[in-house]
């Protein structure tokens, strides 16, 4: 079965140092990098951002990490992160983004966020990696990267609604757990829709 790699946000913002760090976000680096080696087909996914999005928290003049309840579906709102063309939307400088053959770039538009690398958040905006994975026989798809709770869990479930089978690299992602329990209750969430885990090195050794 044709599989596809898909790396997810592995960007300065979001590792320790970055504006939106994930506890431990750097430490699953060297297993995306030998994921990257070893799937020719492989994609890496990079938060986009427009000064002022709509996902700032500057933008709106409220709090980071509070809700904008004015939003249909409210969504949390976050401090001012990977904004395009700046060190903190690049990738981290040890994730070794040569290797991979696509980049995806998401959350572009000010006025609608983006954390699946297949939709933007209203569900219906497509980014094109669904086509662009289709047309090349891809049936399956890996995914790993940040956060588990945000951008993996939407793109993860998003990968199962357009029809793939998924597999989550489980020694690959982190979580942000800005509300305690929020991982497993995202981890939980993939499991039910038929999202399948695995290790790296049961993956690399299947090759
Ligand atoms: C993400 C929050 C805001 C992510 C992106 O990559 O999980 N989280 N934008
Ligand atoms: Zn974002």
């Amino acid at each position: 079965m044709e599989s596809a790699l898909i790396v997810v946000d592995i960007q300065n913002d979001f590792c320790p140092g970055g504006v939106l760090a994930v506890p431990d976000g750097d430490a699953i680096i060297p297993a995306a990098n030998s994921l990257l080696a070893a799937y020719p087909i492989s994609v890496l996914t990079q938060d986009w951002h427009p000064l002022n999005h709509c996902s700032f928290a500057s933008a709106k003049s409220l709090p980071p990490f509070s809700l904008d309840t004015s939003a249909e579906p409210p969504n949390v709102l976050w401090p001012d992160h990977c904004v395009a063309g700046t060190k903190g939307a690049d990738f981290h400088p040890a994730l070794q983004s040569w290797k991979a053959r696509f980049i995806i770039r998401k959350g572009t538009r000010k006025e609608l966020d983006s954390y699946s690398a297949f939709f933007e958040n209203d569900g219906v905006t497509p980014t094109g990696l669904s086509g662009l994975l289709s047309s090349l026989g891809i049936q399956r798809v890996l995914v790993c990267g940040l956060a588990t709770d945000y951008c993996v869990k939407a793109t993860a479930l998003d990968a199962r609604r357009v029809g793939f089978k998924v597999v989550i690299v489980e020694d690959a992602i982190k979580g942000i757990d800005a509300n305690p329990g929020d991982i497993d209750k995202a981890k939980t969430q993939m499991r039910d829709a038929g999202c399948v885990f695995a290790k790296t090195h049961e993956l690399l050794a299947k090759i």
